[in-house]
């Protein structure tokens, strides 16, 4: 059964892939004829492939021409943060005057806030917007009777009827494999393909990479041939802050993990107010690296703090598990007051360690109640919200990760609710876990690192022997077998 080490059946960018990992890979995507191709394809014909992109390409130019200004607007996460590096990056870099509008996650709603854009926006500018504002109707509306130009950039779950923007450049409106893309990669597919020379800019795909793991979209598709590009880059040539990101990647050239990057990077940055996200824009823009090394010492501190307050509602929300909820597989919680910025993570730490889907509520000022949800498994967590209804003043996100908001509904209401659409939901939200090869000796693991990086819909592998399931476990300097029933996310 076990082939040698250095038996290399394939070639990819960055050299061989093993027999056992081709096997992986046979197993994974059983309905296509070449699955080393749809796990890492080749550069993808981005201005063909997805909507609206020479929408975008005539608006700059039409811009130009008026003398304009473009605002580019948000979402202040980090897909949206790195996002907007992008966009500055190019744009600016093209002779356009650019302002950066990020939402507030405490105090903004969802969506483009005239009270944001007024006197920032103004007629016959271009609003331009990552990550954000696909459902943005009214904020939209707002924009055009004001007489500015608009175009939506976006990777999120679409509601009908679509804001009345010229163009919308949204990987939802195509379909798979282009709606696993990030917010901030979408918006960089789109400038690429207007200015080619920015394309595998070292500076832009370690924003892109970030953005991409960071947001937990699948690992697969195009996202895997960005991150392969990513992959490819001198990252010597970095300066400042983008030198500090790089350096922090875990085995960035070898085999890294989702979870390995999230742990390293972004939950150092952190979320919400008080947090490193609001400043990730100046010190990506930082070319000072030894005050970018300062600041990144003093994110960690902070990081750790956080990590202890985690710890401590964790355990509260542990204890508060809805016990019906429970029984239908998914873990809901009602809490009185999660610090800001913290429901997403502790939505996202309660699914990865009791392996469910979790909802977690809690209200915000006056009779409104805000909800962090996570998935795991088949489980697509926009739709389930977003097929509730009316029940949400705003809901959406994607698969994996999924916010809401209700007005005028009491906790008990909503909880009879979202209980009721767990029973008709037609997926089993605690999913099988997966092995990938039955074997009779346990192969070397690091067989598999080729196959690496791992996370977001492409787990480590995991084989069978005898009655055991084992899963690659993959650290910064070695890789072993783990006998789990985890999924490895
Ligand atoms: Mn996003």
């Amino acid at each position: 059964m076990r082939s040698g080490k250095f038996a290399p059946v394939k070639k990819r960018g960055r050299g061989r892939i093993t027999h056992l990992a081709c096997k992986v890979l046979e197993k994974r995507f059983p309905d296509v004829t070449d699955s080393f191709e749809e796990w890492l394809p080749s550069r993808p014909d981005w201005i063909h492939e997805l909507p609206d992109i020479d929408i975008l390409q005539r608006e700059l130019i039409e811009l130009k021409e008026r003398g304009g200004k473009i605002v580019l607007y948000g979402h202040d996460d980090m897909d949206g943060i790195t996002g907007i590096y992008i966009g500055m990056r190019i744009l600016e870099g093209e002779g356009y005057t650019v302002v950066p509008i990020m939402p507030r996650r405490l105090t903004d709603d969802y969506g483009l806030l005239p009270s944001r854009m007024e006197g920032v926006l103004l007629p016959g500018d271009l609003l331009l917007t990552v990550d954000y504002g696909c459902s943005a109707v009214h904020g939209v509306k707002w924009a055009l009777d004001l007489g500015a130009r608009i175009v939506i950039t976006d990777h999120h779950t679409l509601h009908y009827p679509l804001p009345p923007a010229h163009g919308m450049i949204n990987p939802q409106r195509v379909g798979p494999p282009a709606t696993y893309m990030a917010g901030c990669s979408v918006l960089y597919a789109a400038l690429i393909s207007i200015y080619p020379e920015w394309e595998n800019n070292p500076e832009l795909l370690i924003a892109v990479a970030l953005g991409t793991v960071s947001d937990r979209v699948p690992l697969l598709g195009w996202n895997r041939y960005l991150l392969e590009e990513f992959r490819k880059v001198n990252i010597d040539k970095l300066e400042g802050g983008l030198a500090v990101l790089a350096e922090a990647w875990p085995a960035r050239e070898t085999a890294w993990t989702g979870s390995m990057v999230r742990h390293a990077i972004s939950s150092v940055i952190g979320k919400g107010e008080g947090s490193g996200i609001e400043f990730l824009l100046d010190f990506m823009m930082d070319d000072n690296y030894k005050r970018c090394r300062k600041i990144w010492k003093r994110l960690k501190k902070s990081s750790r703090r956080r990590a202890h307050i985690l710890s401590e509602i964790f355990s509260e929300a542990i204890k508060n598990r809805d016990d019906q909820a429970s029984a239908y597989g998914m873990n809901l919680v009602y809490l009185d007051s999660i610090p800001d910025g913290m429901g997403g993570t502790l939505a996202s730490k309660l699914s990865r360690i009791t392996h469910r889907g979790t909802i977690i509520v809690s209200p915000r000022d006056g009779d409104r109640l805000s909800g962090e949800a996570r998935s795991y498994g088949d489980w697509d967590m926009a739709d389930f919200l977003v097929s509730m209804g009316d029940v949400f003043t705003s809901a959406g996100g994607h698969r994996m990760a999924a916010g809401f908001s209700s007005e005028g509904i009491t906790w008990g209401e909503l909880r009879e609710l979202l209980l009721s659409k767990m029973t008709s939901y037609p997926v089993d939200p605690v999913p099988m876990p997966h092995i990938d090869l039955v074997v009779d000796e346990l192969p070397d693991p690091e067989e598999f690192l080729c196959l690496a990086p791992f996370g977001g819909e492409f787990l480590p592998p995991a084989v069978k022997k005898d009655t055991m399931r084992y899963l690659l476990n993959v650290g910064e300097s070695s890789v072993s077998w783990f006998i789990t029933e985890e999924s490895g996310d």
